[in-house]
């Protein structure tokens, strides 16, 4: 396994390096993340104090930390390897205390393959799992 700094060689791959979101409720919100992520491969791969940053493998790309909450509610969408990982999203986004925004399924106004699944988190931020490819 790669220490977190030695992924700097794949830089030229990512063009969001990292997003922050503050929550009202640090506990609350880790707990939701954590659950709702996993299906898509996300974990908790660091935390300092009142903030955590998930990420595959163990380079962080979303942080969640105590604050003030930014309003109005951000969009965040995450993507999905499968459909499968977005329905297991959707699922345990509810599980986890999140509110329903949208079932799974194809929302072909986007595009004809875009299959995704909409939750609002702790704070009422819209959260996403999407795949784009055909199945
Ligand atoms: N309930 C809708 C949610 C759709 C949705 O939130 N779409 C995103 C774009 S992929 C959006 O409009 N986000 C804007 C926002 O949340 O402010 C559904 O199930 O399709």
């Amino acid at each position: 396994m790669k220490e977190r700094w030695e992924y700097i060689d794949d830089q030229e791959e990512w063009m969001l390096d990292h997003i922050i979101i503050s929550v009202s409720d640090y506990s609350a919100s880790r707990a939701f993340y954590e659950q709702a992520l996993a299906p898509l491969g996300y974990q908790v791969v660091m935390e300092l104090g009142e903030a955590c940053g998930f990420g595959i493998l163990e380079k962080p790309d979303f942080f969640v930390q105590q604050g003030d909450p930014v309003t109005p509610a951000i969009h965040l969408a995450f993507n999905s390897r499968d459909r499968e990982a977005v329905d297991a999203f959707h699922a345990a986004a509810l599980a986890a205390g999140g509110k329903d925004n949208g079932a799974p399924g194809l929302r072909p106004d986007y595009h004809p393959n875009y299959y995704g699944a909409f939750v609002f988190d702790p704070d009422g931020h819209n959260i996403e799992a999407v795949c784009h490819r055909p199945q």
